[in-house]
């Protein structure tokens, strides 16, 4: 038996992406609110104002999590729900939100795991200038001792960010993410510098104010790209490029890269070669930051969807094979490219020495209800079931693997692309709400079921 007794069979979901309730309850805008309201932001303009319900319809959507069988839950708060105005006064309806969710969660054995910051980021700490005030910092250590005080007596694992690659890079980089701005790269390196900051300041302040023993990780992403053969040259270039830190090209997404966002967390130092080539853009730096941010944590969770096959020129460079004509996409356009799911974990294993999860697998697909009342979604059962028989692989090759969150437990709200891509093993009707277990839903049940308690 591959995966442990234990292992977390999860689901996936953010804040914005499902709750709704925008306004409710005293909740405090997000930079997401305001973005999404903008004309011509988001897919047919649509907001995150109703989503899925998901703050009127949790014990609904827990109850259907419990039927599917699944051990594990990994939800976003939304900062400004509990601090509407980002510090200071505590809203205490939306703490009695999310209080109510996790006993829920527990009530069925469903293991809560709380992500921090899945991109809702509270609008009036932005206009005070969010991430690029170096006060963010102990903003997001104060918002992030608050949720311990207020939960770790009933939750233990916590994570800290949600791929910060993307909120920086789409949202401050290519502007198409909330609050949709591009800055010069001077402004990026600052921000990225406080988001890692305000990173190992929230451990520090985790870890002095939780009620019992708690387990912390972190979230990244970055394209996870994997060798054409199992030849050791194709190996190593493989890897090369899975942690390489990109030269700056006019928005290409820079801060894509892993080493530059996960080095300094784990390693302790961000990577010298991006130390060279981003230079002239760097902010200060002191080994006193470095200490914060490099703060031991628990485990080590990426989100991971695809990945480039690489290959080795003579000299062990990597070059990147072009894919085939046809090759397998998903609704979004993605490449399915199930081989990631056996190297990034190993990479991340080998390079970082940590417990890993997977906090986020899955894809996109334009689900309809048949005539049947059913939601057929074979494509996405493949899919997920072609990327954990990878995953098998690389536990097989000695990486601790603890979790697998697939992405997402409902359809919701895609961010820029709206509700157009669907990701859900639970169908969402927006026009009533309904939810439809589609058969990947079904197919999941079976899978956790076949794979927990000494099954195979
Ligand atoms: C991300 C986010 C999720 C997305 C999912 C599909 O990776 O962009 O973590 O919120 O919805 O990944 O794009």
């Amino acid at each position: 038996m591959l995966f442990k007794e234990d292992f977390a069979w999860g689901v996936a979901t953010a804040s914005y992406q499902i709750e709704g309730a925008y306004t409710e309850d005293g909740r405090g805008l997000s930079v997401w609110d305001v973005f999404s309201h903008e004309k011509g932001k988001t897919y047919s303009g649509h907001t995150g104002d109703i989503a899925c319900d998901h703050y009127h319809r949790f014990k609904e959507d827990i109850k259907i999590m419990s039927e599917l069988g699944i051990k594990a839950y990994r939800f976003s708060l939304s900062w400004s729900r509990i601090f509407p105005e980002g510090t200071g006064k505590v809203n205490e309806k939306g703490v009695k939100f999310y209080s109510d969710l996790i006993d829920e969660l527990l009530k069925y054995g469903i293991e809560p795991y709380i992500t921090l910051f899945h991109w809702d980021y509270p609008y009036e700490l932005y206009k005070k200038g969010g991430w690029l005030n170096n006060d963010s910092v102990g903003w997001f250590a104060d918002y992030a001792q608050k949720v311990v005080e207020l939960f770790s007596d009933r939750v233990k694992n916590f994570i800290t960010f949600n791929e910060p690659q993307c909120f920086i890079g789409h949202g401050f980089e290519q502007g198409v993410h909330a609050p949709g701005l591009k800055l010069p790269y001077k402004d990026i390196f600052q921000m990225c510098h406080n988001v890692l900051k305000a990173h190992g300041a929230a451990v520090v302040a985790m870890r002095q104010n939780a009620k019992q023993k708690i387990k912390i990780g972190y979230a990244p992403t970055g394209a996870a790209n994997y060798p054409a053969s199992d030849d050791a040259a194709d190996i190593e270039a493989a890897r090369k490029s899975f942690f390489e830190c990109p030269p700056i090209v006019n928005d290409n997404m820079i801060m894509g890269s892993v080493s530059w966002w996960s080095d300094p967390v784990v390693l302790g130092c961000y990577p010298e070669e991006g130390l060279k080539m981003y230079k002239e853009y760097l902010p200060d730096i002191t080994d006193a930051d470095m200490k914060l941010i490099s703060q031991p944590i628990d485990f080590y969770c990426q989100n991971i969807y695809n990945g480039k096959e690489v290959k080795a020129d003579e000299f062990g460079s990597p070059i990147i094979v072009d894919r085939c004509l046809g090759h397998g996409k998903t609704a979004a356009q993605w490449p399915v490219t199930p081989k990631c799911m056996h190297w990034a974990p190993k990479f991340l294993y080998e390079r970082y020495n940590l417990p890993i999860f997977i906090s986020e697998n899955g894809m996109s697909a334009h689900d309809v209800v048949s005539l049947d009342g059913k939601v057929h979604d074979p494509n996405r059962i493949d899919f997920v079931n072609r990327y954990l028989l990878e995953l098998e692989k690389a536990i097989a090759d000695g990486v601790d693997v603890q979790g697998y969150f697939l992405w997402s437990f409902m359809d919701n709200f895609e961010w820029a692309l709206g509700y157009s891509e669907r990701f859900g093993i639970v169908y969402v009707d927006y026009n009533t709400q309904e939810r439809i277990v589609k058969d990947s839903g079904y197919w999941y049940k079976n899978w956790i079921e076949s794979n927990t308690n000494g099954k195979n």
